[in-house]
């Protein structure tokens, strides 16, 4: 069973409208309200390939009674903690001029009650799963360390677990050794303080993070597949060019796949493939956080996996 660790979900207010530019008033072609927060979109990713999983994490209001009411209908089971704050709204604004704007809402403050709570919580749920995946943005007034706190538990039974966020939450998260970390390019320079322009100065900067004792780190490059680090080797993934109708998810429709080739057992090659088919997937759906398991098989032939360091 896969755990996936929500902190701040978000309800996703996906809007298609023609020709977006800013200082302008539009009238969208096409309005979608999802249950979103990388976490859950993970958990849908999770779900269409039929793997047992569990979304926990915090949810409050009407917001958060929309998201349990939708995760009830995707069959996607969950236990989240109640706060006394609204759950926040994410806006993205795809246009078929190809622009995508996004407009995050920093979301509800958690109380250190709620919070203590939620630790409570997790810890029994640890003792249900093999795999856990935290993703996102944590809540305005949490702890940057609170991260690294639901590592060490997992770690402290033996579960993998998967970290996929930015800012001062990867910082300290990293400190607390996942297995795996999910940096974008620019989250990657932020924790070793520098530009990187070239692939050798990515592979470095790879090389680096790799001394927190996390197993594996992946670099996604979008449309150019990705780079990573595995138990000491470097690894460059291509996948094939394909038609982008929403690239929204795909970073958490990557992470799932990491997390079901984990439960399934996968070698690493196959465990990389699944991970990045499914990213690959997500791009060709115009909802966020879904992938077609036909197009995830037919995308895994096509995937290269070649080490290069
Ligand atoms: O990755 C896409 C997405 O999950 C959006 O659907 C939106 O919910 C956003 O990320 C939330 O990001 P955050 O980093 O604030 O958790």
């Amino acid at each position: 069973m896969i755990l996936t660790v929500t902190l701040n979900p978000s309800i996703d207010r996906r809007y298609f409208v023609e020709d977006f530019k800013q200082d302008m008033v539009f009238r969208a072609k096409e309005v979608q309200y999802t249950p979103g927060g990388k976490g859950l979109n993970v958990s849908r990713v999770i779900r269409i390939f039929k793997e047992p999983v569990i979304a926990t994490g915090f949810l409050g209001g009407l917001s958060g009674q929309f998201i349990e009411e939708k995760l009830e209908e995707l069959e996607i089971e969950s236990q989240f903690m109640e706060i006394g704050n609204n759950t926040r709204s994410c806006i993205a604004i795809l246009s078929n001029n190809g622009s995508q704007t996004e407009v995050l809402e920093p979301g509800p403050e958690i109380s250190k009650n709620e919070l203590d709570s939620f630790y409570k919580t997790y810890s029994e749920l640890m003792d249900k799963c093999k795999v856990v995946c935290a993703s996102g943005s944590i809540p305005r007034n949490t702890p940057k360390e609170v991260y690294k706190e639901l590592i060490k538990i997992a770690k402290d039974k033996n579960k993998k677990f998967i970290l996929d966020t930015s800012g001062e939450a990867l910082k300290e998260g990293i400190k607390g050794s996942p297995y795996m970390i999910k940096p974008n390019k620019e989250e990657l320079e932020a924790i070793i303080g520098h530009p990187i322009e070239r692939e050798e100065e990515l592979i470095k900067g790879l090389k680096t993070l790799a001394k927190y004792d996390i197993e594996l780190i992946v670099v996604s490059l979008g449309a150019k597949g990705s780079i990573i680090y595995y138990n000491d080797g470097i690894y460059k993934v291509i996948v094939p060019e394909i038609g982008v109708i929403n690239p929204v998810g795909s970073g958490d429709s990557m992470v799932a796949g990491v997390a079901v080739g984990l439960v399934k057992n996968y070698d690493f090659e196959k465990m990389v493939k699944l991970a990045s088919a499914c990213g690959t997937a997500n791009v060709m759906e115009k909802e966020t956080g879904k992938v077609d398991i036909d197009n995830v098989e037919k995308l895994m032939e096509d995937i290269i996996v070649e080490k290069i360091g």
